[in-house]
């Protein structure tokens, strides 16, 4: 019996997802994902704005092979605040084969940066979704940068694109390599050559040091998983065809707060190649991209 009761509306991860067809390049890289407690051993966070399901280390390499997944990225969710303990357990356990990025607090010690860099966390993530946390203010953020710049880490941003424009000067003054979650959560029944999605790609082609990862297809899209989610597609392809050297990919498993449905994981590594149709593109989406960003420092 679990310590925690997952709330009232929550959708646990799809037990049976499809087998893909797309097969994934050999050391292929899904590089947003998380692992939730389980909460007996790693509790959550008290000022969490979810109780999720459990989802632990051994069900998410479960996946990895299943998909046929190297390696994985796993992203510190808002449900464990600060405590990085779950991400570090599963780090440690991965022997080499997952890279985290933490949520830290402005006073965190030098030796608690140094064993985190150990367990293979390569990068913080800055939360500006509302209904997932009350986001820090821009001085403490810019300390917890300048904190990190030196380690060679990069900034995950989560945040809706109604968002950006207030959002982006503080963006542009961060010193290091930023990482968009979900390519800004773009409204998709705005055109993908309108203005709200222009200021993204804007911000990405004025700014080298931006990233994105093309995923979240299950969130963004308003045509649901019965059409494929194929009005995210073109939103997508057009991030991968124009920097195809700065964009991740990954499936956002075990999709906290899915509300309308949940996902099956095969099927969002069929979007892949509708994405990034060559296999140059794929190559850099799923390996030459998250090994440089991950695996070399
Ligand atoms: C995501 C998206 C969400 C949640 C979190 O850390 C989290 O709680 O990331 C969301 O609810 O949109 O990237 O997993």
């Amino acid at each position: 019996m679990s310590t925690f009761t997952k709330d009232a509306s929550w959708l646990d991860w799809h037990p049976s997802p499809s087998k893909p067809t797309f097969v994934v390049p050999k050391g292929a890289v899904d590089a947003h994902c998380h692992v939730f407690g389980p909460g007996e051993e790693f509790p959550f966070a008290p000022q969490r704005k979810y109780t999720p399901c459990d989802a632990s280390k051994q069900q998410l390499w479960h996946l990895r092979d299943y998909l046929g997944f190297s390696r994985n990225v796993i992203v510190q969710a808002t449900c464990h605040g600060a405590d990085n303990r779950a991400l570090v357990d599963a780090l440690e356990a991965a022997k080499g084969l997952a890279r985290g990025v933490a949520t830290i607090t402005e006073d965190i010690s030098e030796a608690e940066l140094d064993r985190l860099h150990a367990a293979g966390v390569r990068g913080v993530r800055f939360n500006f979704v509302k209904r997932l946390v009350d986001a820090l203010p821009f001085d403490t953020l810019k300390r917890i940068a300048d904190r990190i710049v030196t380690r060679d880490w990069h900034i995950v941003i989560y945040f809706e694109s109604q968002d950006l424009p207030e959002l982006y000067d503080f963006f542009t003054s961060l010193p290091t390599t930023l990482v968009v979650d979900h390519m800004g959560r773009p409204d998709v029944s705005k055109p993908v050559d309108g203005d709200e999605f222009a200021l993204f790609l804007k911000f990405m082609t004025e700014n080298t040091n931006v990233w994105s990862k093309v995923s979240c297809p299950e969130r963004i899209s308003i045509a649901g998983p019965i059409n494929g989610y194929q009005d995210v597609v073109p939103f997508a392809r057009k991030v991968v065809e124009m920097f195809p050297d700065r964009v991740l990919w990954g499936t956002d498993w075990p999709h906290p707060n899915m509300k309308s449905h949940m996902p099956d994981d095969g099927k969002l590594v069929d979007m892949i190649p509708l994405f990034a149709p060559t296999t140059e593109l794929q190559q850099k989406l799923l390996i030459d991209n998250p090994m440089r960003l991950y695996w070399s420092n």
